[in-house]
């Protein structure tokens, strides 16, 4: 298998960063007993040990170097063709009872799932390296900040976690040696890669997670879709903060007044996009800068909100990214890069669909075949992904390390929908921005294995990744609403929708900005609006469109609602609420019935 690879002996000096933390060491011992590997590497994130891992990749073949003086410093990776994508049916949260978990999450008794774990990471590292990963999410010094280590055999997931987590002294150092504190278990094996011993499991309850059988990010980078999100949003819970699946970005006027806003959308929707948005020519001494785009965890401040990124870097979509659509991120991957499962050129540059310029006449594909423009198969994989450090960004926030957070003046949510949803529209208090959340419903992409293009509902895009009931995290969303004296605003965006003719009737990408724009003019209460049963509309003359080369038509089109697309919007809302069985809080039912109403006034 070619990313499985043998065990490796460093030199002294490297691999050797034990932390004094007792519950440590002893957890280390525990699944070494379990697992047997050739030897332990402790990661200490430095630079001398980066470069040892990926000379020994280089060896392996787990990584191929690029051209350095196209993208220096900068590999690529490719998976095994099974494993390419996030898997929801074989991710599970395992708590004492069904109900902890919900009617959205696969749930299993936990004794019984360490049980099947336990015996399939029996042997499972042996003639193998046993990686462990100190690592932090969050500001190094945010009150909300978590420890985590990861156990992994895979240098992959030790190179990727490097770039994607604070990773090193720094957890070892916020851990101390309180045999008693907070911190999170991780353990990954890559076992065979065989999807049918393929599992992503949490237990909130222990702060534990371990995932076998892949080596795909979402699936194995555990800091990510599984500690900040789906641990996070547990402990969030009990903790009275938010763990959401969103981008933060700040927008600064020519005068220099600064919003944040936070915005959920589901996966390969345009966050990272949104969050490096350039804003067009007409909308000149703007600016949009990047505090995250994935991951937003809020706690409340002075009665705000108040958002940190608990990442380190972005694990993002690549095809399609261009100087066109993300001039920022293509200077974010230019360099210090880890690519996966993109295509390779002939003269070791990476290439995908949509990169700016011809197809090359000749590259090697992302299973490693000949690739040509006339190939049947795709080039790069339409989930391959680029790993790049925050630092990389041109547009990064200044205050990105900023332990308190970024107060938050609006939050969106938006999904990919081809219909119904307007391009932009403000709900009219916070449970009416709860319920926009909750019924919030998209397209689905190759982020996660299935079918691509079916419309599901995706709460506040966290259906993948909420970790406990999903009826409590609506109702959290309500409770935390009542503890805030200066709630943020809250919106939906459709960048998706298509006319008659089945084209985008919106530019989407820089042209974004003159939505962000209405927004903000929203939060300092100077845009203009009109009441619909939907909520705050805004009409051509609310949105700055100077410039933009759309025909009126389609802006009153994309700007407006049809009320029999609404008419089946409600029965979907409806549906969706009764196929969570009862645990959907009565605020949200009121809301319901409310829309309703308002649609027969
Ligand atoms: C991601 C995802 O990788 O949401 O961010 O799948
Ligand atoms: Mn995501």
């Amino acid at each position: 298998m070619r990313n499985i690879a043998p065990a490796i002996s460093p030199p002294a000096g490297i691999g050797d960063r034990k932390p004094a933390n007792q519950a440590v060491l002893d957890w280390v011992q525990d699944v070494a007993k379990l697992t047997q590997p050739e030897n332990i590497f402790w990661c200490d994130g430095s630079d001398c040990e980066n470069a040892f891992l990926i000379e020994q990749s280089l060896q392996q073949n787990v990584l191929i170097k690029l051209n350095e003086k196209k993208v220096p410093r900068s590999y690529l990776h490719r998976s095994n063709p099974n494993d390419v994508a996030r898997v929801e049916q074989f991710t599970f949260i395992c708590t004492p009872t069904k109900e902890e978990a919900g009617p959205t999450n696969n749930w299993s008794e936990p004794a019984e799932m360490y049980l099947k774990l336990q015996t399939m990471l029996k042997g499972a590292m042996r003639g193998r390296t046993m990686f462990v990963i100190p690592y932090i999410m969050g500001p190094a010094d945010s009150l909300l900040t978590k420890v985590g280590f990861e156990i992994t055999d895979s240098k992959y997931v030790v190179l990727s976690m490097r770039i994607m987590t604070r990773m090193g002294d720094v957890a070892i150092k916020r851990l101390g040696d309180d045999a008693n504190a907070e911190w999170n278990r991780g353990v990954h094996s890559l076992l065979d890669v065989d999807p049918t011993r393929r599992f992503i499991c949490h237990f909130p309850q222990d702060n534990a997670i371990i995932s076998v059988g892949s080596g795909y990010g979402g699936n194995v980078l555990l800091s990510k879709k599984c500690l900040a999100l789906r641990i996070g949003s547990y402990l969030a819970r009990k903790q009275g903060w938010l763990a959401e699946h969103m981008l933060i970005l700040g927008v600064e006027s020519p005068e220099g007044k600064k919003h944040y806003v936070a915005a959920a959308f589901p996966s390969a929707c345009g966050k990272t996009n949104f969050a490096m948005l350039i804003p067009p020519k007409h909308f000149a001494g703007w600016k949009v800068t990047t505090v995250g785009d994935d991951i937003a965890w809020m706690q409340i401040r002075d009665g705000r909100l108040s958002a940190v990124n608990p990442e380190n870097g972005y694990f993002g979509v690549v095809p399609g990214t261009s100087y066109k659509s993300n001039p920022n991120a293509m200077k974010s991957i230019e360099h210090d890069t880890l690519y996966t499962n993109v295509a390779l050129t002939d003269d070791g540059d990476v290439w995908w669909e949509g990169k700016d310029g011809a197809p090359p006449a000749h590259a090697i594909d992302w299973r490693g075949n000949d690739w040509t423009p006339d190939s049947k198969e795709k080039a790069a994989h339409p989930n391959s992904r680029f790993a790049t450090p925050m630092g990389n960004n041109p547009v990064l926030d200044p205050d990105v390390e900023k332990g308190e957070g970024v107060p938050i003046s609006a939050i969106i949510f938006g999904g990919r929908r081809s219909d119904t949803m307007p391009l932009v529209f403000q709900a009219f208090d916070w449970n009416h921005g709860v319920y926009l959340g909750a019924t919030m419903a998209s397209e689905t992409t190759a982020a996660a294995t299935g079918a691509v293009g079916q419309v599901r509902r995706d709460p506040m895009a966290m259906l993948p990744f909420c970790g406990y009931n999903i009826g409590d995290y609506f109702r959290h969303w309500i409770e935390i609403g009542k503890r805030l004296t200066n709630p943020p605003l809250i919106f939906n965006v459709n960048w998706f929708r298509k006319g008659k003719d089945r084209k985008f009737l919106w530019p989407g990408f820089g042209d974004n900005m003159r939505v962000l724009k209405w927004i903000i003019d929203r939060c300092e209460k100077s845009g203009g609006a009109v009441e619909s049963p939907i909520g705050w509309l805004p009409s051509p003359h609310d949105v700055d469109l100077a410039d933009l080369d759309v025909e009126h038509k389609c802006i009153v089109e994309i700007l407006g609602i049809d009320h029999e697309e609404w008419q089946k919007e409600l029965a979907g809302h409806q549906n969706f609420f009764e196929s969570l069985g009862g645990v959907v809080p009565e605020e949200l039912l009121k809301q319901r019935e409310q829309l309703a109403a308002r649609f027969k006034q």
